[in-house]
């Protein structure tokens, strides 16, 4: 039965019956990292590309460089440790998380029309249920990701933080929308901006809730996903592996879908 899945799977991707999909944004150093304002800590810099040699006197027949680059910078998983309610959760670092928690079906809630009509758009637990009462329930095990359509802002860091004297302005879930998701089981949650809140989610209870509350519970997070608006609301499989990085709170990804053609 598994061996016809897989044979099956093999000749559709071959056929190019199943496709797929990109859902990373370009990483390097122009790449927009997340601000947070001076009362809440520390931020990551910018992406550095070293260059070791250029086919020279540093390496003659060779090209390789080495990297400065953040655990939670351009398309990022976000392990259970990254937060303080997920420390002591267990497997919760990017080296201990069962590799099979990395394949997953996923949910796409398209909400890209109330994104444009309003960036700091929060989607509610009734919108979830009007979702599924249209395209089926969130099942145990299965990602959520919220279609935003902001990853056509990833190109500037301006358009995509989208922030002015009070804040950044970006659209995100609500705390109890996380914990609906939690009640279903999920395992991660993800989305096109910067992390995996809303922009106003420093000011919400509990503040950044879907990373307080996803990774309190143990679950996963990605950010800075695109292309959402490439899948369907339910059939798709997800692929997003973070780096094996020892005791890493996070990895950039390469985060792939598979969708039937
Ligand atoms: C730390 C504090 C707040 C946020 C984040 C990190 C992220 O978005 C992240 O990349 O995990 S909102
Ligand atoms: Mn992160």
């Amino acid at each position: 039965m598994s061996s016809n899945a897989l044979s099956s799977l093999a000749s559709a991707l071959l056929s190019g019956s199943v496709k797929v999909v990109d859902l990373t944004a370009p990483l390097g150093p122009d790449t927009p990292v997340l601000y947070l304002p001076p009362q809440f800590g520390k931020n990551t810099p910018n992406v550095k590309v070293h260059t070791i040699s250029a086919y020279d006197q540093d390496g003659p027949f060779w090209a390789w460089n080495w990297l400065e680059l953040g655990e939670h910078t351009g398309t990022h998983f976000d392990a259970p440790c990254h937060w303080i309610t997920g420390k002591d959760q267990s497997n919760n670092t990017t080296d201990t998380i069962p590799p099979q928690n990395f394949v997953a079906p996923v949910n796409v809630i398209d909400r890209s029309k109330e994104a444009a009509a309003d960036p700091d758009y929060l989607l509610t637990v009734e919108s979830i249920q009007e979702w599924e009462a249209q395209h089926g329930e969130i099942e145990p095990g299965s990602w959520v990701l919220m279609r935003s359509d902001w990853y056509k802002r990833n190109g500037s860091t301006e358009t995509f933080l989208n922030a002015d004297e009070n804040g950044p302005h970006s659209p995100g879930p609500t705390a109890e929308a996380i914990q609906y998701l939690l009640s279903k089981g999920i395992i991660g949650w993800g989305q096109e901006t910067i992390g995996t809140d809303a922009g106003s989610a420093g000011g919400m209870n509990p503040p950044f809730p879907a990373h307080n509350l996803m990774h309190g519970a143990g679950k996963y997070g990605l950010a800075s996903l695109s292309n959402l608006d490439q899948l369907p609301p339910k059939g798709a499989v997800l692929i997003a592996a973070p780096l094996k990085f020892v005791k890493g709170t996070g990895s950039p990804v390469r985060a792939l879908a598979l969708i039937t053609g």
